[in-house]
């Protein structure tokens, strides 16, 4: 409280502004739902840029895409490096997935989001779009309880260890990929449980802080970077430890990662590298999920649910909302 009554003028204007980004990755999340389950990943990923894009720019921000959805030739929009905002506000970097987990919408399954990050500008890592190895734990853990560099075994050990259960006791989520058997076969070595999901990593880092909820205790494998990165934002808000290391394994990547500026293409990226500044996550939910509903579209509205996380408190909000204006949502008839 006495915090909330000290804010500075910067903090009362991120406080403003979390409720505008759950307004946007609500329009991004309800413009994909039209195309749930129609089989066509490009077309509701379009939509979700378009919506997201739309609203992002009345935003009283000077914001720059550091995570968008790719490099300025290939993508026309939320390319890395665009200005968003109506440029009259603080400056930002802006992390987007408008539709995180194009398949699982595409084919109507569980767990597909429209997700985005804002923070102090400059604060975030500018990811190039490769791969990246990933390490997440929930909040409680010591310091240090897991390390990239030690084996998948040793860090299972340790976060039983640590949370006073047996080895075989720990449920491991892990992306479903060929490039991952022989992780899964040393996790299943240990008699672990392990969630595999076909998509959808950033739920699945943000499922590490919840383990009374999730069932799941350790993330681990290779997902996507710019994924990677919007995912520490989260855990900068919950808690949490994460770390990543880019898959830099042609010169091709390398040279495109150089130019983003990753000088140590082996480097190893700590939470607090990914995304060290204030930061604010929001993410709706567009098809149904563990953590979120999906868009419901009802007799006069449409509901949907968002959860919105601020680094600067530890606040997490879920806002159920109904729409009723639905006009504002610039839906196709
Ligand atoms: C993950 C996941 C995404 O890509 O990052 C994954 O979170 C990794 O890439 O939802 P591959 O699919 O190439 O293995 C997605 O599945 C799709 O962007």
């Amino acid at each position: 409280m006495a915090n909330d009554k000290a804010a500075q003028p910067s903090q009362l204007l991120e406080r403003i502004l979390t409720l505008e980004l759950v307004r946007v990755t609500e329009r991004a999340a309800v413009a994909a739902s039209l195309l749930r389950g129609r089989g066509q990943e490009k077309a509701a990923d379009k939509a979700a840029v378009d919506a997201m894009r739309r609203e992002l720019n009345t935003l009283p921000i000077d914001g720059t895409v550091v995570i968008g959805e790719g490099e300025r030739d290939e993508a026309p929009m939320l390319f890395i490096g665009e200005r968003v905002g109506t440029g009259e506000g603080p400056k930002v970097d802006i992390a987007v997935d408008p539709l995180e987990g194009t398949t699982l919408c595409a084919k109507d399954m569980p767990g597909s989001i429209a997700v985005m990050a804002m923070a102090e500008g400059g604060t975030l890592l500018a990811a190039p779009d490769v791969y990246m190895e990933k390490i997440a734990v929930g909040p409680g853990y010591p310091k240090g309880v897991v390390d990239l560099d030690r084996s998948p075994e040793e860090n299972i050990r340790a976060v039983a260890a640590a949370k006073g259960v047996e080895p075989k006791d720990i449920t491991v989520l892990i992306l479903e990929r060929p490039r991952h058997q022989e992780l899964i076969q040393k996790v299943r070595s240990l008699g672990c449980g392990i969630r595999l999901i076909t998509d959808g990593d950033i739920m699945g880092v943000i499922f590490t802080t919840m383990p009374d909820e999730t069932g799941i205790d350790l993330y681990l494998g290779i997902g996507a970077a710019p994924e990677g990165v919007i995912a520490a934002g989260a855990l900068r808000c919950i808690g949490g430890q994460m770390q990543g290391r880019l898959i830099l394994d042609t010169p091709e990547k390398r040279e495109r990662a150089k130019k983003m500026g990753v000088t140590d293409p082996d480097r190893k990226y700590d939470l607090n590298d990914l995304a060290r500044g204030d930061v604010v996550v929001a993410a709706t939910g567009v098809t149904d999920g563990a953590l979120l509903h999906g868009v419901r579209f009802k007799g006069g509205h449409v509901e949907t649910d968002t959860i919105v996380y601020r680094s600067v408190t530890g606040t997490v909000r879920r806002i159920r909302a109904e729409h009723r204006n639905i006009g504002k949502f610039h839906l196709e008839p």
